[in-house]
């Protein structure tokens, strides 16, 4: 590995203006489109379409570009059933003891609870971890702007998994230490988000929601 810097042409994409007011239209209807959902069909998934969502996922920046992600892709039903039971044993935790009753009432519209039969009806759990540091020759080497680095390839995730055809959700189980052993990582990684990937199952349902408008969202300084 060299530290000196090595440039190379850029070589981006070449849009002309008025495709790239067309394409950034497209991709917003597009993206308006993706929903959290939480039912699932278990009509399989071919590897290849995960693979490539996984490896766009992987261009998201990084800092240092350490790109300091690992992604656990799990098949196996065995494991994906001590994944819900080790999952339901904390949510149920959480839902009945550790959540107050504001987030609660805050999660009422979106109708969630313990349950997560999602993580065994999904044909593909992501496992996302942020590798805090990496060993190099036996010695601690930090890794920088670790959350920031993997919340965007995360977000470019869950596009590329919208994209596909696919559903997903962020499923955020707390404490998720019970992943680290489960998928045994090294003590290197922290698990950040666990997601679900497969169909959507045939009538499923999503809250009905709204999203901000421009001007909630954006303010202008021209
Ligand atoms: N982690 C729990 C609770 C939960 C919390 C929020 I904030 C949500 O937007 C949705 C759920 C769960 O996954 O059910």
């Amino acid at each position: 590995m060299t530290n000196k810097p090595s440039f190379i042409p850029y070589n981006g994409l070449h849009i002309t203006n008025k495709h790239g007011l067309e394409i950034s239209k497209s991709q917003y209807t597009q993206a308006m489109l993706r929903r959290s959902v939480r039912e699932f069909s278990d009509k399989p998934v071919a590897f290849e379409m995960v693979k490539n969502i996984i490896m766009t996922a992987g261009t998201a920046p990084s800092g240092a570009h350490k790109q300091p992600w690992t992604f656990c892709l799990v098949s196996n039903p065995d494991i994906k059933k001590q994944i819900r039971e080790a999952a339901e044993k904390e949510e149920h935790e959480s839902y009945t003891n550790r959540m107050s009753e504001n987030w609660l009432k805050d999660l009422e519209p979106i109708g969630t609870d313990w349950n997560k039969p999602f993580l065994e009806t999904a044909p593909y759990l992501i496992i996302v971890f942020k590798r805090a540091f990496e060993y190099v020759d036996g010695e601690k080497w930090q890794n920088y702007y670790v959350n920031e680095s993997v919340g965007i390839a995360c977000g470019m995730l869950i596009n590329a998994i919208h994209n596909a055809g696919l559903i997903t959700l962020t499923h955020t189980p707390s404490p998720m230490n019970f992943l680290t052993k489960i998928l045994q990582r090294s003590d290197n990684e922290r698990p950040y988000l666990l997601l679900p990937v497969g169909y959507a199952a045939e009538n499923a349902t999503v809250p009905n929601l709204e999203r901000k408008s421009f001007n909630e969202v954006c303010v202008q300084f021209s």
